[in-house]
């Protein structure tokens, strides 16, 4: 059984990105016989400017979200990462395993630490460091795959040079994880700015299409994302064509099929645009709608959180245990 763990940060409402990128392959992970542990990453909502009631709504909207997405709890272990101290506690220990250089060439501290400089707020040291506490989150449970979007891949490839540090220098003690992608949209991008990511945590931009955003409002969002001026109808080039490259990565995500090759059933991008606007409403409506009836249960969702977070406490434990004896802890 391959070992499987991921996480998603409350920092904003869940994305298209986030559901293509992440929540879909989790739930196709879940489908297989794996042992997989998914986890509202809350501790890192904290690494940037936050209003502590709002951090509490979205953790709640992000585990009832897993759900609605499809995860099944009977098969998979979902928590909140605060609710299990392993994941501190091993955090210490790859501090003291990785090193600063390494922390600042993070591309995420590079441009996160950039945004909070010029918006006046201090740049927290959380922010830094929290590669090393999400190393913590994956090497605490002996993972093998991690299932991400692309922009998660660096701090994935921290995790196993850290595993590998510590493994050398302390003896075996870790798995040395690797990040699975999924083949289409792997990065869904702004579908007003699309050469940048589709983010949520950067407010309700018209060019991020949100999980629970409205069809009416997905539709819009989508027959006005901008295309890229230019002859020769729809093609799927990434690099001279990035607006409409990303609007059949996200119809191929949906519908099935080769991005190329759907290019070639269009002659116009007003077609195009209502296409993806239909499948990503379709894709959706069954998430909503599975959304709508679980928010009106919160002590069910607030059970799963609590059985999940038992069952993650006793994978995590014995294996940063052994951690604490391996760097030279005497045992308690
Ligand atoms: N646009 C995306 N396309 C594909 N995958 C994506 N993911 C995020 N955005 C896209 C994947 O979703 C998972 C959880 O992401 P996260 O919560 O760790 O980080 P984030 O969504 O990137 O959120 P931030 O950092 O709070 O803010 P933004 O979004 O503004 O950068 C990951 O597997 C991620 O790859």
């Amino acid at each position: 059984m391959t070992r499987i763990f991921s996480g998603i940060k409350p920092t904003g409402h869940l994305t298209l990105g986030n559901y293509l990128g992440a929540l879909r392959q989790w739930v196709a992970a879940d489908q297989r016989p794996d042992e997989a542990l998914f986890c509202v990453v809350d501790l890192h909502a904290l690494t940037v400017e936050h209003d502590p009631a709002r951090v509490r709504r979205l953790s709640r909207q992000v585990a009832t979200l897993f759900l609605a997405s499809g995860l099944d709890p009977d098969k998979c272990t979902l928590f909140m990462q605060s609710h299990v101290d392993e994941h501190t506690r091993l955090s210490y220990l790859l501090e003291c395993t990785a090193t600063d250089g390494e922390m600042r060439r993070m591309i995420q501290y590079k441009e996160k630490s950039a945004r909070a400089q010029a918006s006046g707020e201090g740049v927290r040291l959380s922010l830094l460091t929290y590669p090393v506490l999400m190393a913590a989150d994956i090497l605490a449970y002996g993972t093998e795959e991690v299932p991400v979007g692309e922009d998660q891949r660096q701090h994935v490839e921290l995790a196993r040079d850290l595993a590998v540090r510590f493994n050398q220098r302390y003896g075996q003690t870790f798995t040395v994880p690797k990040a699975t992608l999924p083949d289409v949209a792997a990065r869904v991008m702004d579908l007003q700015e699309p050469t940048s990511k589709m983010g949520k945590s950067g407010g309700p931009g018209p060019g991020v299409v949100f999980m629970l955003d409205e069809p009416g409002v997905i539709r819009k969002k989508v027959m006005r994302a901008v295309t890229d001026s230019g002859d020769g109808g729809v093609v799927y080039d990434r690099e001279a064509r990035p607006g409409v490259a990303n609007l059949l990565d996200v119809l191929a995500a949906c519908t099935g099929g080769d991005p190329a090759a759907l290019a070639e059933g269009y002659s116009g991008y007003g077609a195009l645009k209502r296409d993806v606007a239909d499948a990503v409403v379709e894709l959706l409506r069954p998430v909503q709608e599975r959304h709508a009836e679980l928010a009106a249960e919160p002590a069910a969702v607030e059970k799963v959180l609590r059985v999940g977070a038992g069952r993650a406490r006793d994978l995590a434990r014995p294996i940063v245990d052994r951690a604490y004896r391996a760097i030279g802890l005497l045992e308690p």
